[in-house]
């Protein structure tokens, strides 16, 4: 069983980074929370920081826990933390684009399917939080 672990990171005026999937074909064009497998041993927080900067070129502070843990298929188990950008400006290193955006976005994005399934179940959470910022 391995674990990913994907960030939701919010910018200072409420709005959250999504990233759009280049690979592989079932989910390229959809948009997701940036992240990646945990390595054995690796911690979640340090897993986290580790594939931000690769793929985003972003140092963050990681915070708690975003939600519930999704079960994806091939013994994969996905796991959110809330993330701050503490260096750098966020750069598609793998995906085909970035967005920020606002809650009403991020709801319009999700009821028309534009996310990828596994991170739809993190939605309502992800609007709760942010509509309180
Ligand atoms: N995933 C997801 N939602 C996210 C992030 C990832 O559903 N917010 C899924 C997609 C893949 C799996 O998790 O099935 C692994 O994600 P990545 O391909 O982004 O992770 P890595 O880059 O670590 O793995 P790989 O070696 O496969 O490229």
């Amino acid at each position: 069983m391995r674990t990913v672990v994907a960030g939701a990171i919010t910018s200072s005026d409420g709005r959250l980074l999504l990233a759009q999937r280049s690979y592989p074909v079932q989910v390229a064009g959809l948009w997701e929370l940036p992240g990646g497998k945990v390595e054995p041993g690796e911690e979640l927080a340090a897993a986290l920081r580790r594939e931000l900067r690769e793929e985003l070129e972003i140092d963050v502070e990681v915070g708690a826990l975003l939600a519930e843990t999704v079960e994806l298929a091939h013994d994969l188990t996905l796991v959110a933390l809330w993330a701050r950008i503490v260096d750098g400006v966020p750069r598609a290193v793998e995906h085909s684009r970035l967005v920020w955006v606002s809650v009403d976005e991020l709801e319009d994005m999700a009821a028309s399917n534009q996310l990828v399934p596994a991170d739809t179940a993190w939605v309502p959470e992800l609007c709760e939080v942010l509509r309180q910022r």
